[in-house]
């Protein structure tokens, strides 16, 4: 069954974690400013680790502040209820993370000049990288096997519904000044900077991508100590699990892979997005 969710204008949300009131609220009256910078991602597309890289941009290179001040704190969440109220009440220019589809997304945000930096990563390692977090949370109905996870997926029966809808109507952006398209398999440190107006040095620009390497962010306990709560997390789930491009090919059939790619020629037909391109 699909107790664990709540379903909101077409999409799925585990409701442990959100409320239909407050996506509500987020998309109905959420006022983001001109200042503001929006990372928007589809779940486990490398969110955690885009926050990791402009909280570092900002600060050019010290991590005092990402070793001292959790993620959600720096960066918090636009559709759960107490981020969104630290939000409000957040002075200054704002850094705010969202897993919104775009039809749900604050419709402040489309009056405004906010810059949202939006990534996209292999749909086939996003596929694995959340059936591991599924069996390690009681987030949604314990997928038995990989088999059953890739046919929800394909459904858009998981956490914030169709991979493929949410990524072709946020691309509709691409051509917007204020929207960067980035891909987990080429995180490119300049060009981050350049879209938010920074220039860093190179040798803080060297910082940068050492306080945001995969090893460091997995001993950064702001990252990972109890960004999941207990009663969520069942099976000692670990965030920084991988953190590869590719990792789909040692749990795909043949035939699983085969059945993905023409799903994804069906549905990415009118985007320019190849699967090829993210690996
Ligand atoms: S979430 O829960 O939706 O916000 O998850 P998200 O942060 O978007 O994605 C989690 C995956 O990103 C990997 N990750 C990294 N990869 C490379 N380098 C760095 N620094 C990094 N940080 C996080 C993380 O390991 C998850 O991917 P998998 O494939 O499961 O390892």
């Amino acid at each position: 069954g699909m107790s664990a969710y709540f379903w909101f204008e077409g999409i799925p949300f585990p409701a442990m974690l959100y409320k239909r009131e407050i996506i509500k609220e987020s998309r109905d009256k959420f006022v983001i400013r001109d200042e503001d910078t929006v990372i928007v991602t589809y779940p486990k597309s490398g969110t955690n680790w885009l926050i990791e890289i402009v909280c570092l941009i900002q600060t050019k290179g010290n991590p005092k502040w990402i070793q001292s001040v959790p993620t959600w704190e720096r960066s918090p969440w636009i559709e759960t209820k107490k981020e969104l109220s630290m939000l409000i009440n957040m002075e200054g220019p704002r850094l705010m993370s969202s897993h919104l589809p775009f039809h749900l997304f604050p419709k402040s945000f489309f009056r405004s000049k906010a810059k949202v930096i939006y990534v996209i990563r292999n749909p086939r390692d996003v596929l694995v990288s959340g059936y591991f977090f599924g069996r390690n949370t009681n987030l949604i109905d314990n997928p038995e096997s990989l088999g059953t996870y890739i046919e929800r997926f394909l459904k858009g029966n998981v956490p914030y519904g169709s991979w493929f809808e949410h990524t072709r109507d946020w691309l509709s952006m691409r051509k917007n000044d204020n929207f960067l398209l980035l891909s987990y398999e080429d995180m490119k440190e300049v060009t981050i900077c350049d879209f938010l107006g920074k220039k860093l040095e190179p040798d803080e620009l060297d910082l940068v991508l050492k306080y945001s390497s995969f090893q460091a962010m997995k001993e950064n306990k702001m990252y990972n100590f109890s960004i999941i709560r207990k009663d969520v997390n069942i099976n000692g789930l670990v965030l920084m699990r991988k953190g590869v491009p590719g990792d789909w090919k040692n749990h795909f059939t043949v035939a699983q892979a085969e059945n993905f790619d023409k799903v994804f020629q069906e549905k990415m037909a009118e985007t320019s997005v190849l699967l090829e391109d993210l690996s």
